[in-house]
């Protein structure tokens, strides 16, 4: 854990943690109140800072009939919620609390006793422990059931295939209603497309969403392609009733791409979000014949795992509205520069009260005791996944959501945050009988600065019998091409916020807000770049690029772990850090994308564009090509390279 809990261990309670206990000696004598203990009621403190420096207060007690409140005195929202989850699945306890307010919190009081982990949902590095005294009954977690069965979506492998978009009824839950979703084909996630790379895939997208539908864009997540199919946000839109064709040659200067997990969703300007939240996501696999002799776990050993989170009405009819009360301020309704409410940002998070695998809530999944190729995709909006198995059995991660590793890395602990993808083996050889579980924890040893992962327990795996398995994972698994970064940084993309509460705030890159209108670097077809991104803002982001094959040069000025050395398209920046990163513009030109993928962020203003030009161009000569922060960070800038 990082600061906070460090913090948090060193703490003692301070004079506002409990509430002075209403001593028997001071009630009125007008019964016997001798075998009665005294109510104790207690308060979190939020100083400022908190999403660094954690609660102040991580440790408090309460009796079981005391009162937990919660005190806010940062700048940005907090949140007061359970790790324990009640009968409905939601956490036994739940405050967001707005900068300056005091309230209590509800489920806290009647707990039994014992003790609970909390921990803010836009901040889940910030940590406590709730203790409610005594030893009577009263409220008991309850774990999730894992009462229904893991669903695959159904699979497209054509050389044409037909995507519709529709309203349709989703089974999230193992019992009770469908949800109303927006969907590809009538399932969350849609259906995943498997094709052989090398191979042209078009994709007819019809917007059957009806009259009440909107416009959408669908962006393939990490693949190479010509502009015009990449989900431009405001441009080559499937308007409502209307249909167009996305060609994805799955080549990169001719070479087919290395085989890969992608993602594909929607990437319409100031809504994606919303759109993804209601349900506009599914996954692709490209398929690489150049792994065949490596022996990886394939066929039915190979499945594709999409988390995603999401909120509900109380009947889990509808999903529940992915942000609050917020509205854009500038020159133009459509296109706002910033924003004001109670959700504008640093407070703009969309977060769900269920982690969904696949689109279902709590699944399980019947394994053999033989090796599994676990594609893993964070789709959520905002919140990253520590994942782990339960009984510390690691992963071998094999790969990115881009390509094979170098070599395959063994790890207890996977961090994945939003858009991010990771290719991993999980051996059940040894598990015949046992019910593992799939889970997100708290991170351990990391230095994790910023927002940390979400707790939950994500799914089941029983394990059948031993079958035979002549899988393997090989010691190399890819020869990726020597990394010839240049030395000089040609773009700087710098992570930032403006404006205050009052007159509206935006994220920025580079000190501005998306413009669709204005391309925010020019890039010369066939060069080879180096980019560094970094983040001066007090909080996590994801940060996405667009359109070629990236890779990790150094990270904080350092070699990249050595999971970061294939091929990469979405760099988690902690506040402060920075990452060089370098790739070829090769085959197209037209405007591609950088933005957070944290889908609030992307929708508030973290997003810019870089235009890739033919070399000559009048374009390419302009000094306005060049991509530089606001306030030039020098000494960020000279930061020693490798
Ligand atoms: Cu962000």
């Amino acid at each position: 854990m990082g600061l906070g809990m460090t913090l948090g261990l060193t703490m003692v309670l301070s004079p506002g943690t409990a509430s002075p206990p209403e001593s028997p000696r001071t009630r009125p004598s007008l019964a016997p109140v001798a075998a009665t203990s005294p109510t104790v009621s207690a308060t979190i403190l939020i100083d400022p800072d908190a999403a660094q420096h954690g609660y102040s207060t991580p440790e408090v007690t309460i009796s079981p009939d005391g009162t937990l409140s919660v005190a806010n005195h940062d700048a940005i929202a907090h949140t007061v919620t359970s790790v324990d989850l009640g009968s409905d699945g939601l956490p036994l306890f739940d405050a967001r609390v707005e900068p300056g307010e005091t309230r209590v919190v509800p489920g806290a009081t009647g707990l039994a006793a014992g003790s609970y982990a909390f921990y803010c949902r836009f901040h889940p590095n910030m940590r406590g422990t709730l203790t409610v005294q005594g030893d009577g009954g009263g409220t008991t977690p309850t774990p999730p059931s894992f009462d229904q069965p893991l669903v695959l979506p159904r699979t497209l492998d054509a050389d044409r295939s037909r995507l519709r978009l529709t309203r349709s009824q989703v089974q999230v839950f193992a019992s009770g209603p469908p949800t109303w979703m927006w969907t590809f084909d009538g399932s969350f996630p849609g259906p995943t497309l498997t094709r052989r790379t090398g191979q042209m895939t078009q994709l007819r997208v019809v917007n059957d969403l009806g009259r009440r539908g909107r416009a959408v864009s669908l962006h393939l997540h990490g693949d190479h392609h010509p502009a015009r199919y990449d989900g431009q946000p405001d441009s080559f839109l499937v308007r409502p009733g209307m249909a167009r064709t996305y060609r994805f040659p799955l080549r990169d200067a001719g070479r087919p791409i290395p085989g890969a997990t992608l993602w594909y969703h929607d990437h319409r300007m100031g809504r994606t979000g919303r759109d993804v939240w209601r349900g506009l996501a599914g996954m692709m696999v490209v398929r690489d014949p150049r792994e065949r002799r490596l022996g990886l776990p394939r066929g039915r050993y190979d499945v594709p795992l999409m988390l995603s989170e999401r909120s509900f009405s109380a009947d889990h009819t509808h999903l529940s509205s992915p942000q609050g009360d917020l509205h854009g301020v500038g020159p133009d309704p459509r296109m706002p520069r910033r924003w004001i409410g109670p959700d504008a940002p640093p407070n703009d998070a969309t977060l769900g009260d269920y982690v969904l695998v696949n689109g279902r809530y709590a699944p399980y999944a019947d394994v053999d005791a033989h090796r599994y190729r676990l594609r893993l995709v964070n789709a959520s909006n905002f919140s990253s996944y520590n994942l782990a198995m339960s009984d510390g059995r690691p992963f071998t991660q094999i790969g990115t959501g881009n390509g094979l590793l170098p070599h395959p890395v063994q790890r207890q602990q996977i961090l994945l945050g939003p858009a991010q993808r990771v290719d991993v083996v999980v051996d059940f050889g040894d598990a015949a009988g046992q019910t593992l579980r799939l889970d997100s924890v708290p991170m351990t040893g990391g230095q994790v600065q910023g927002i940390g992962p979400r707790p939950a327990q994500l799914m089941q795996f029983r394990v059948g019998a031993v079958v035979p398995d002549d899988s393997q994972v090989p010691a190399d698994l890819a020869t990726l091409p020597p990394l010839h970064a240049p030395r000089r940084v040609s773009a700087t993309w710098s992570l930032g916020m403006k404006g205050d509460a009052s007159h509206g705030t935006a994220w920025t890159i580079n000190g501005r807000t998306f413009d669709p209108d204005r391309d925010d670097y020019v890039a010369v077809l066939g060069t080879t770049e180096t980019w560094l991104l970094r983040n001066d803002t007090s909080i996590t982001h994801y940060l996405h690029l667009h359109e070629e094959l990236w890779r990790t040069v150094s990270r904080d000025g350092h070699r990249p772990p050595p999971w970061e050395r294939g091929y990469e398209d979405t760099w988690r920046l902690d506040p402060g850090e920075y990452v060089k990163v370098v790739g070829t513009f090769s085959d197209y030109t037209g405007r591609f994308m950088v933005h957070c993928h944290m889908l609030d962020h992307e929708d508030h203003g973290l997003m810019a564009q870089f235009r890739v030009v033919r070399p000559g161009s009048p374009a390419a000569q302009r000094p306005s090509r060049r991509a530089r922060p606001h306030h030039t960070g020098g000494s960020m800038a000279s930061m020693p390279g490798m």
